[in-house]
């Protein structure tokens, strides 16, 4: 395959077989046409940039009835209102006599941040293309524009709106294929010195924990500080300091500047050569995660297998789309996992894709089952603050489990 950034030709690394959508919950008579695709990565180790051979049409996974609504996670909620509030200080301290400030947000989803800057008085605009997570946003009182970002759709916003202070996004920008059409969209919209911030599972991260259920049909890119520097930099867009987060299991938050004259932060620099230190520049990195990921694939269904011989009962916690990559790869249904319990109306009632699992409410997590298969192990301090009276195991398919 040929890296979708630079266009140099890019090694498979790993293929995770015949993958279905992650977030393709179905009623049972849907089941029959199921779509599947073989769901092989690359990485351009020049940049470290891992990356989807192939990915499904965008309008497939996102559309009318998307199944993830960001608000499901009250930690995540919080992380929102923490970042509209980083936002607001950047506005104040960068652009104290700009009475015209503007922030665009992709991705929003529900508006669970933006609901925070429409509170404070502050115009701001979000670009999501679900129709129904987006329609919440707008009962939020956020103006949402219900479409797929990119360089067209930034000229349209210019058009109508103003170039923006702020772009942020989040758990979004590893969703969009034309990464290169990304970046020129961000520059276009946003004002000279204008920030772009946005945040996305870490790479660094991915391969340490062996977490690789952040690779699903959505997830067409895992990113490293590299790779984003590399990348925006054709655009005009200077990577100024990066903050590693806890969210989803270990994320980046990158932070540009439009202006490429902006100096490096110390913090920046030392990430960047801590990649090459932990030999993410270099492909035998890459090799060596496939090689984990076979070993937790096995260690993960045997476990399984093993508990059923002992008679235990074993259900699901959270319906994730990481479970989806998970449940395909390891080939395990509900012949080895009874159902998984999710929060989400939507996904009540429904199987889960490929595999089949019934997905049932959060009611059904009692009685007690004896193991518990947190699926949603990036909300493990959430999820085990919770459930401090359940007295099962819980089991999760990270490589720590298996060695
Ligand atoms: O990047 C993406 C991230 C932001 O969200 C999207 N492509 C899709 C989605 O990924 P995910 O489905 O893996 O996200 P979560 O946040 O790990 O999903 C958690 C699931 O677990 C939700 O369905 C809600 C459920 N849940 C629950 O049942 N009980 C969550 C919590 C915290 C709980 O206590
Ligand atoms: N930002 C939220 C939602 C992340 S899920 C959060 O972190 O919780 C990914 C979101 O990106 C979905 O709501 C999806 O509809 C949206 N999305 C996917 N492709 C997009 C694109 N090209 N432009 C804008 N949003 C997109």
């Amino acid at each position: 395959m040929k890296c979708r950034s630079t266009g140099v030709d890019i090694p498979r690394i790993i293929t995770y077989g015949q993958q279905p959508l992650g977030n393709g919950f179905l009623d049972r008579p849907d089941i029959e046409d199921e779509y599947f695709f073989e769901m092989a990565v690359g990485v351009n180790s020049d940049i470290a940039l891992l990356q989807l051979e192939v990915q499904p049409n965008p309008e497939q996974m996102f559309h009318d009835n998307y199944a993830f609504y960001s608000r499901t996670s009250n930690f995540m909620v919080n992380h929102f209102n923490e970042t509209a509030d980083e936002i607001i200080e950047i506005l104040e301290e960068d652009f104290p006599k700009d009475n015209d400030k503007f922030v665009v947000e992709i991705g929003s989803n529900d508006g669970v941040m933006l609901e925070h800057i429409v509170k404070k008085g502050i115009d701001c605009l979000g670009v999501e293309p679900s129709e129904n997570v987006a329609k919440i946003s707008n009962q939020y009182g956020i103006e949402t524009i219900s479409e797929f970002f990119s360089t067209e759709l930034s000229h349209k916003i210019l058009e109508s709106y103003k170039n923006a202070n702020v772009v942020y996004a989040a758990n979004v920008f590893c969703h969009i294929p034309e990464i290169n059409d990304l970046a020129e969209a961000c520059s276009n919209l946003l004002k000279d010195n204008g920030y772009l911030i946005f945040e996305d599972p870490y790479l660094g991260d991915v391969i340490e924990k062996v977490s690789y259920d952040q690779i699903y049909d959505e997830h067409v890119y895992l990113f490293s500080c590299n790779s984003i520097k590399s990348i925006f930099a054709k655009y005009g867009l200077k990577l100024v300091k990066c903050k590693h987060l806890s969210t989803h299991g270990g994320s980046m938050r990158y932070y540009l500047k439009k202006n490429m004259d902006s100096d490096e932060s110390t913090s920046l620099i030392k990430q960047l050569s801590h990649e090459d230190h932990l030999g993410m520049l270099s492909i035998e990195a890459y090799q060596k995660f496939a090689e984990r990921c076979e070993v937790t694939k096995i260690g993960f269904k045997d476990r399984l297998i093993k508990a059923k011989e002992d008679n235990k009962r074993v259900i699901g916690y959270g319906a994730t789309s990481k479970s989806t990559t998970i449940l395909n790869y390891c080939d395990v249904g509900p012949e080895l996992i009874e159902f998984i319990t999710d929060t989400t109306p939507t996904k009540i009632g429904k199987f889960t894709p490929g595999k089949h699992v019934p997905v049932k409410s959060y009611d059904y997590f009692e009685p007690h089952p004896d193991l518990a298969v947190l699926f949603a192990w990036n909300h493990k301090k959430e999820i085990l603050a919770k459930e401090s009276n359940y007295m099962g195991e819980w089991m999760t398919h990270l490589y720590e489990e298996y060695v």
